[in-house]
C-alpha cells in the first residue's frame, strides 16, 4: 500500500512512544536501496541474473569454471560502484542514526554506500562482504583493497593463483560473527524495516521471520510486493528513495 494510504496514526501505532525507540530500529537493506545510485539489482527485469545464472556468476564452481566471465561481471560492477554516490534512502538512514533511533543496518549490499553516506561503521553489518576488496582464491593471505576497477582480468595473485572478490558466494558460509551480530540486533529491536530486497537469499531472508515470530513490527519498503509481503506489518510500495525519507520525516515529527 502507498505510504499516503495509511494514516500517520496507523503507521505510528506500532511505534508507541516513538521517542522510546532509542536505538530501537534495525534496517535490512538489499540491492533496491542502491538502484537510485545507478547500481543494478540481481533479480527481476534487467537484473544481473537475467543473462547469467547466479551460480555461474556468484559461486566457487562458477568462478573455477570461467574466472574471466566472473571477473568481467565484478569489474563492471566495481566500475559502477566507484562512480556511485549514496542516494536519499542512504541519507535518510543516516538521519535515523542522528536521531538516536538506529540499532543496526544489516546490509546484503557490497557497495559500501552506507559507510559513504555517513553511518557509523559499528552500526553497519556487511553480511555479504565488500566488492572493492579481493583475496587469494587459494588463501595464500594476499589481499587487495581496490580504489579503481582492475585493468587486467582475471586478476592474478602474487602467489600465481587467482584473486577473487571478497564477497560471499552461494554455497559459502557467512561470517558467523556477523550472523550472531545480526541475530542479536533483530531480537533486541523494536521495529524492523526491510528496504529493497526480494527476501529470497538465506540466511538474511530468515531475519524478518524471526522478527514476526517475536511479535516485532516489520515495515517493508519496495517497488513491488515480495515473498515477505504477506508476513510483514506494512508494505509501502514505491521507490524507497521517495517513500523512506517521507517515513523518517514522519518519525522526526512525532518524536516525543
Ligand atoms: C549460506 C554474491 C550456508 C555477492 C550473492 C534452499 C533453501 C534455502 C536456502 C538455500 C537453499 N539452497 C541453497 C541455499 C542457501 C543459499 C540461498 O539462500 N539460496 C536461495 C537463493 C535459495 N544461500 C547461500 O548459499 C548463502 N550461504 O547459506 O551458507 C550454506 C553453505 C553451504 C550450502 C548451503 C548453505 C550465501 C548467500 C550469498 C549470496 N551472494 N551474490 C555479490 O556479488 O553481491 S546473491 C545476491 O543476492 C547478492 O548477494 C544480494 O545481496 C543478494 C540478495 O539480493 P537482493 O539484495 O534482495 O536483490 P534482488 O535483486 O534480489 O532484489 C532487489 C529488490 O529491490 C527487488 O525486490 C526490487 O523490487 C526492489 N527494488 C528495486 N528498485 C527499488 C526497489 N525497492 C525499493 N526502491 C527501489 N528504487
Ligand atoms: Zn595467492
Amino acid at each position: 500500500m502507498e505510504l499516503s494510504e495509511i494514516s500517520d496514526e496507523k503507521i505510528l501505532e506500532n511505534l508507541t512512544q516513538v521517542g522510546k525507540l532509542s536505538d530501537g530500529i534495525t534496517i535490512i537493506t538489499g540491492a533496491g536501496v542502491s538502484k537510485a545510485s545507478g547500481l543494478n539489482t540481481f533479480r527481476g527485469k534487467g537484473g544481473y541474473y537475467q543473462n547469467h545464472s547466479a551460480e555461474e556468476l556468484a559461486s566457487r564452481s562458477g568462478f573455477m569454471n570461467n574466472p574471466k566471465l566472473v571477473w568481467q561481471w565484478y569489474r563492471d560492477r566495481m566500475r559502477a560502484v566507484f562512480a556511485a554516490k549514496p542516494n536519499q534512502t542512504h541519507y535518510a538512514i543516516v538521519e535515523l542514526e542522528n536521531m538516536g533511533l538506529l540499532n543496526k543496518i544489516i546490509t546484503q549490499n557490497v557497495d559500501g554506500l552506507h559507510h559513504m553516506a555517513g553511518n557509523s561503521s559499528d552500526k553497519i553489518i556487511e553480511m555479504h562482504g565488500r566488492i572493492t576488496e579481493s583475496h587469494c582464491f587459494q588463501n595464500c593471505g594476499y589481499r587487495i583493497e581496490w580504489d579503481h576497477a582492475p585493468e587486467h582480468i582475471p586478476v592474478e595473485c602474487k602467489c600465481g593463483a587467482l584473486q577473487r572478490p571478497s564477497v560471499v558466494w552461494f554455497g559459502e558460509s557467512l561470517d558467523p560473527e556477523k550472523i550472531e551480530q545480526a541475530e542479536e540486533a533483530i531480537l533486541t529491536t523494536k521495529l524492523l524495516i526491510v528496504i529493497g530486497t526480494s527476501g529470497v537469499v538465506y540466511p538474511v531472508a530468515i531475519f524478518p521471520k524471526y522478527a514476526i515470530n517475536n511479535n516485532i513490527p516489520v515495515y517493508e519498503f519496495n517497488t513491488e510486493k515480495t515473498i515477505l509481503s504477506d508476513y510483514v506489518t506494512y508494505t509501502f510500495i514505491g521507490p524507497a528513495e521517495i517513500t523512506f525519507p517521507k517515513f523518517v520525516k514522519l518519525l522526526a515529527e512525532n518524536i516525543k
